[in-house]
């Protein structure tokens, strides 16, 4: 197998060969479409974050400071920008495109062509969202309820239209991974070889592939109804408002599964190499993956248990909901396990895959109190839910990330970023994230309702507490960013393999040539075989 250790500052990498924008444009190499959606759903998360800071202002005093219809518009630009232009498509699409084939050892995914096309077709559903912004935005909230959502005079038409063309892209990319694990995986590299990140990748793409055609086929029932006054969903008209909760939920609990798993298979990874031991419980880490997925589509009527829907759906929706703490458990407590009497190393990727491990943990475990009936019907559309869900979707899909993005970094650019500089970004990011969302459990708690610009004197306090904290989050991101520019100019050259990885990424130069490997890899071992015959370094 190829090793090379240190790369020169002229190698010929993906990333120089060849040259020139429309090679960039029309590339069908997976690293390059890879680097174009981090790109892309890297702004989006900033446009996101700056209607997120716009919330957070008119939250800073009880009295309203913008109109009531504008801060509406804030709060569904910022969750439906986060949830269907960042956050769904970011690791899949941008990291799991980079290092899909680079792990199983492969030249590129199965189909090339449909990789660029998903990508031009995200930018297509993307315009659409966009040009909803410009005329003025929406403002039925990220979830598009009806029958509201029928009536309102904002863009809602463009942006549903959008996310259902973004969802063609977000299942042919994942059609693209499930056939590139079953077909091209290097000579060695059987199921049970697959690092981890794979599985969890390979459970996700199942999900955009069974999920994501209904929520396409509920926005366009919504347009139809919006332009053609066909009665799906308005009473007024013959249709049912709770059918809309239903369909969407029926996709949108699933797709937070989309969000998460990938950010649980970068967890895997980064605890596996910075304890430098074996994962504990390899296979229960892989099969809980795919239990995660397959539980996650019985789960659905969890977000409706006061919409009316009968008392035993509710008891049944309640139990099945619980069940999805078992493999979540079964991860913690084998990520736990991993870290117990390892060599930790407290590198940028670890500060955060730790931090994931922490902050998602109450996620998940606040999840459980909203799944109980009882508490659920105090704590439903109130801050509580707003906490719990940005401690998993944030503690938890942000954190892995981030814990990917720092671990990755030298591999995708051949640069390393400035240690010191990263851990104070991810100071600001881990306080400032539980400053601004710790207050709201307890708002939330307290009777705080979610989607209002104005509120009683006495949510004054932790209200401003959260504010300031995403100030610390916004002071986080901006040095992020600045190191990270830094480093792709003036960063030192990364070696081939900085954290001593097994995986089969690490064994090639950084960044990667085209072909990725100069022969293809033949795998002898396990992904994270330390302390055994190891597979190169
Ligand atoms: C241990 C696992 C989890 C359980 C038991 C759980 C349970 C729940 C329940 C019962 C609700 C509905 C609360 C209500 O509206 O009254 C809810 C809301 C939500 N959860 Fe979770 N959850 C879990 C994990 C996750 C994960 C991993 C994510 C995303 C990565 C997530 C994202 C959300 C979102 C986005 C909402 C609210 C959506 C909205 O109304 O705008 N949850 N969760
Ligand atoms: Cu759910």
């Amino acid at each position: 197998m190829s090793q090379e250790e240190y790369r020169m500052p002229e190698a010929v990498s993906y990333l120089n060969s060849p040259k020139g924008w429309k090679s960039w444009l029309f590339t069908l190499d997976h690293k390059r479409i890879g680097m174009m959606y981090l790109l892309l759903t890297m702004v989006f998360f900033a446009v996101g974050g700056i209607f997120a800071l716009l919330v957070r202002y008119e939250l800073l005093t009880p009295a309203p400071t913008f109109a009531a219809n504008t801060y509406n518009k804030m709060f569904t630009m910022h969750g439906a920008i986060m949830v269907f232009m960042f956050i769904i498509p970011i690791i899949p699409a941008a990291l799991g495109n980079f290092f899909l084939p680079l792990q199983i050892g492969a030249k590129d995914v199965a189909f090339p062509r449909l990789n660029l096309a998903s990508y031009y077709i995200f930018i297509g559903g993307a315009l659409l969202a966009v040009l909803a912004i410009l005329l003025g935005g929406v403002d039925t909230g990220w979830t598009f309820y009806t029958p509201y959502s029928i009536k309102t005079a904002t863009a809602a038409t463009l942006v549903t239209l959008g996310v259902f063309v973004m969802g063609f892209s977000s299942i042919l990319t994942g059609l693209n991974f499930i056939v590139t694990i079953h077909k091209l995986r290097a000579p060695g590299m059987t199921f049970h070889r697959m690092p981890l990140f794979l599985w969890a990748i390979y459970a996700t793409a199942i999900i955009q592939v069974l999920a994501t055609p209904v929520i396409g086929i509920t926005t366009v029932l919504l347009v139809m109804e919006r332009v053609l006054h066909i009665g799906f969903f308005d009473p007024a008209i013959g249709g049912d408002p709770v059918l809309f909760q239903h369909f969407f939920w029926f996709y949108s609990h699933p797709a937070v599964y989309i969000m998460i798993l990938p950010g649980m298979g970068i967890v895997s990874e980064v605890i596996t190499v910075f304890s430098r031991k074996q994962i504990f419980g390899y296979r229960a880490v892989a099969y809980s993956s795919l239990a995660i997925a397959f539980i996650s589509f019985i789960v659905w009527g969890h977000h409706m248990f006061v919409s009316g829907q009968s008392e035993l759906a509710n008891l049944l929706f309640s139990l099945l909901t619980m069940l999805v703490a078992i493999p979540t458990a079964i991860k913690v407590v084998n990520w736990t396990a991993t870290l117990y009497r390892g060599s930790i190393r407290l590198g940028t990727p670890m500060l955060y895959a730790l931090a994931f491990l922490f902050l998602f943990t109450i996620g998940g475990l606040t999840g459980l109190f909203l799944a109980a009936l009882s508490v659920d019907v105090h704590l439903h559309d109130t801050y509580f839910v707003v906490a719990h869900f940005h401690y998993v979707m944030m503690g938890g899909t942000v954190m892995g990330l981030l814990a990917g993005l720092h671990y990755w970094w030298p591999k995708m650019f051949g640069r390393m970023y400035p240690e010191t500089w990263a851990k104070v970004s991810w100071g600001f990011v881990f306080v400032g994230f539980n400053v601004t969302f710790l207050p709201q459990f307890m708002l939330g708690r307290l009777g705080m309702p979610r989607r209002y610009h104005e509120y009683a004197p006495h949510f004054a306090g932790l209200n401003q507490l959260s504010t300031v904290g995403s100030w610390m989050l916004g002071v986080g991101f901006l040095i992020m960013f600045t190191y990270f520019l830094w480093s792709l100019k003036r960063g030192a050259f990364a070696p081939a393999n900085p954290w001593g990885g097994k995986t089969l990424e690490w064994q090639t130069a950084s960044p990667p040539p085209t072909e990725n490997f100069h022969q293809t890899p033949t795998v002898t071992a396990g992904p994270y075989e330390y302390g055994l015959k190891a597979m190169g370094t």
